[in-house]
């Protein structure tokens, strides 16, 4: 058996930034301002102000990124979201994108 020791750039190549991906909310007619503004604040942790801003940009716009994050946790982000938003009978809709 033989033993090659790796060169430093062939580990070096082994460390990669994670990826991270959007979360990004979708806008349609139903969702009430408030339940939005909730989302944002106990999910994303934005201040009063902050979710302001991004619900009425989301509202004007169509969509709006609400926080970037690893795969694994955008994932969950984007199912608690929906989750709660169909829980409440809501359309709200939020998605995940690569950055
Ligand atoms: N457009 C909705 C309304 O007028 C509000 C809204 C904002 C809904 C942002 C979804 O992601 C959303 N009640």
């Amino acid at each position: 058996m033989s033993y090659s020791p790796q060169s430093d750039t062939e580990i070096l190549h082994k460390v990669e930034v994670p990826k991270k991906y959007k979360v990004i909310l979708l806008n349609d007619d139903f969702t009430p301002m408030d339940f939005v503004l909730f989302v944002l604040e106990s999910f994303f942790q934005k201040s009063p102000e902050e979710a302001q801003h991004i619900m009425m940009n989301v509202h004007t716009q169509g969509s709006g990124v609400a926080g970037v994050y690893t795969f694994e946790i955008a994932e969950m982000k984007v199912h608690q979201v929906n989750q709660l938003s169909q829980k409440n009978q809501y359309p709200l809709k939020t998605i995940m994108e690569a950055e």
